[in-house]
């Protein structure tokens, strides 16, 4: 697995330059979501499948910027799922967005993931990587990720994270995030699912909702390379991820570019939503 993430760290170095100096249009691609591709997203992905066609341990990749599942090499023990440039429409308002990549075996169902990375690309370009635990690593001025700390989350936070458009939250959601604010709370929220997790992360707790809305029953962020990953790093740093019921990663895509409601948190904020959401 040291070969994928050194893979991820060599293509995170090149998106990073992508990035600062790249065209930030749009493509005449859309894809498989339904998302116009930006010149970015499709860059971003040749440049991360160009590095893990060099690792022999990756059997086939899963990008949201592509149709389908690729074969890379037939012998390999490692499913990868990723979404290239995660929130890349903030680029051109100069906000932070990031990569975020699955590492699975023997298929892409939450309980195969065995590692998680992801890279934020803001005012430092940081990552973190989850396997036995959750590591931040921070580039230095020489090009290298040098490990800073590992992530540890507390029992309560002080952040809400609160995600998608509150026309469509049912109204019990809407009576949660409310409670949840009159507790004190402090809204965080970007638009890029990368810094406000990573936020939320290094802040020491709180909570990050993107519910099933009126326009998206089933949410909006994709399972194989957006939401278990992120399930297993909070995992990892001593979270709790649910879909509003239950843990994410018992969840079962029926393809690849499934989407569910998502809550990721410290473990009182998400108690907070498992007894609300029990009542639905
Ligand atoms: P909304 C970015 O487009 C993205 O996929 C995630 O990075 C982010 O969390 C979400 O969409 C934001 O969606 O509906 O809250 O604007």
């Amino acid at each position: 697995m040291q070969k994928i993430i050194d893979a991820i760290s060599a293509a995170a170095i090149r998106v990073k330059k992508l990035i600062e100096f790249g065209d930030t249009g749009y493509s005449e691609h859309i894809n498989k979501t339904g998302d116009t591709q930006l010149k970015l997203d499709i860059a971003s992905d040749l440049i991360i499948e160009e590095e893990f066609k060099k690792i022999s341990s990756i059997k086939s990749i899963i990008s949201e910027e592509k149709d389908e599942i690729k074969l890379l090499h037939v012998d390999g023990k490692y499913i990868v799922g990723y979404d290239p440039l995660d929130g890349s429409s903030l680029i051109d308002v100069n906000l932070a967005v990031g990569s975020i990549f699955g590492i699975y075996e023997n298929g892409t169902e939450g309980s195969n993931i065995v590692g998680a990375v992801y890279v934020v690309y803001g005012p430092r370009t940081e990552m973190v990587v989850a396997k036995e635990d959750a590591r931040l690593y921070r580039l230095n001025e020489s090009g290298e990720f040098k490990e800073v700390k590992t992530i540890k989350l507390n029992q309560k936070g002080k952040l809400n994270a609160t995600g998608a458009t509150q026309k469509g939250w049912p109204t019990y959601h809407k009576k949660l995030i409310e409670e949840i604010f009159a507790d004190g709370y402090r809204l965080r929220y970007s638009g890029g699912m990368v810094p406000d997790l990573h936020q939320i992360l290094l802040k020491g707790g709180g909570l990050f909702s993107y519910p099933s809305t009126s326009d998206a029953p089933k949410g909006k962020l994709r399972l194989v390379f957006e939401v278990f990953p992120f399930a297993f790093v909070f995992e990892k740093a001593g979270g709790v991820a649910i879909d509003g019921k239950k843990r994410l990663l018992e969840l079962k895509p029926s393809h690849i570019h499934d989407t569910s409601p998502c809550f990721f948190g410290s473990n009182e904020e998400i108690e907070r939503v498992l007894n609300e959401y029990s009542k639905h």
